[in-house]
């Protein structure tokens, strides 16, 4: 009887010792996976959507998520980066801030063998095999939609076009893909010319500021073209209190998408708008699924969109998610 008790008393310890090495054999058992991701920041209303997204994807139990917030700075990121690595997650990812400057961390991410995941926004490295993949939009396309737009607006019309460009982060990925993007379409019409172009950081503070001094300076503006819709809301106060009309008087066209351009455009302010996609937290838990589970996934991971116009934003925005 005293024998069977202590078979029985092992037996337990067994299954239980058996249920905790399996937890901490990670991702292979039932363990959540351990997901470090460094955010860009909370400068627009489409990172507020894609925060939200990620945060409630991969908020259940197959996850354990520690957030970073790097309020734009990279230096913000690398020690986040630096501190997930010290703290042996499962898998890293981040949406950089800039293209260039990664390739020390992502080094040390790999001299640590965690696989790196980036979402939204790419970087400049000379070896590709510093991170798995990459989820995103083509932000070329989104800038050639915008140009696409613009010439479809302006058909018929004599030239000079001025065109105010309001520039994303400087370095970043959208910035300086949307410009090519944009460029590589209104190049080849000599009536377009762009007279101003700065950054405004895709705030709509920034926006605004920057609006603010290109009509100090000039007041033949006839097309504002924003990185984000952020930016064009800034602009759009900017340019009535300096007593012309939003989408009369300039035409604006810009990218994302969010609710607030959909109201604009509603009001006639905003002219249209190309879709970014931010919500494509689901799309990269399955990555961080088949990643950590060292399962093949595809190198670039393109998000779907499309482009509104204002004739379209009273019935699109209640469909609205973000
Ligand atoms: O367009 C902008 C945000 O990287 C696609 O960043 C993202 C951009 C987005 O601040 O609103």
């Amino acid at each position: 009887m005293k024998h069977r008790l202590v078979t029985c008393a092992l037996l337990a310890v067994s299954v239980l010792l058996g249920a905790c090495s399996n937890k901490e054999a990670g991702h292979q058992g039932k363990a959540p996976i351990v997901v470090g991701f460094s955010q860009v920041g909370a400068e627009s209303e489409w990172r507020t959507a894609n925060t939200n997204s990620i945060k409630e994807a991969l908020g259940g139990d197959d996850f354990k998520l520690k957030f970073s917030d790097a309020q734009q700075k990279q230096e913000n990121q690398i020690k986040a980066i630096r501190s997930f690595i010290a703290q042996r997650v499962n898998v890293i990812a981040f949406s950089p801030v800039v293209e260039s400057g990664w390739e020390p961390v992502l080094n040390e991410a790999k001299a640590a063998h965690i696989p790196v995941v980036l979402t939204d926004r790419a970087v400049k490295v000379p070896d590709d095999s510093l991170y798995v993949t990459l989820i995103g939009s083509d932000f070329v396309e989104e800038g050639r939609r915008a140009a696409r737009w613009l010439v479809d607006d302006s058909k018929g019309q004599p030239g000079p076009i001025r065109i105010a460009e309001l520039q994303g982060t400087v370095g970043s990925a959208p910035a300086i893909d949307r410009m090519k993007g944009f460029h590589e379409i209104i190049d080849a019409d000599p009536r377009f010319q762009v007279v101003h172009s700065q950054s405004g950081d895709f705030t709509r503070a920034k926006g605004k500021e920057v609006m603010e001094a290109f009509l100090k300076a000039d007041r033949n503006i006839n097309v504002v073209f924003a990185h984000n819709d952020d930016m064009a809301i800034g602009a759009i106060l900017a340019i009535e209190e300096a007593g012309l009309k939003p989408g009369k008087d300039i035409k604006i066209v810009s990218i994302d998408g969010v609710r607030g351009a959909f109201e604009a455009m509603k009001d006639g302010k905003l002219n249209a708008t190309v879709e970014c996609n931010p919500l494509f937290g689901p799309q990269l838990a399955q990555l961080i699924r088949d990643v950590a589970a060292g399962k093949p996934v595809p190198k670039r991971v393109v998000v779907q969109e499309g482009v509104f116009t204002q004739d379209q934003a009273a019935a699109e925005l209640p469909k609205r998610k973000y």
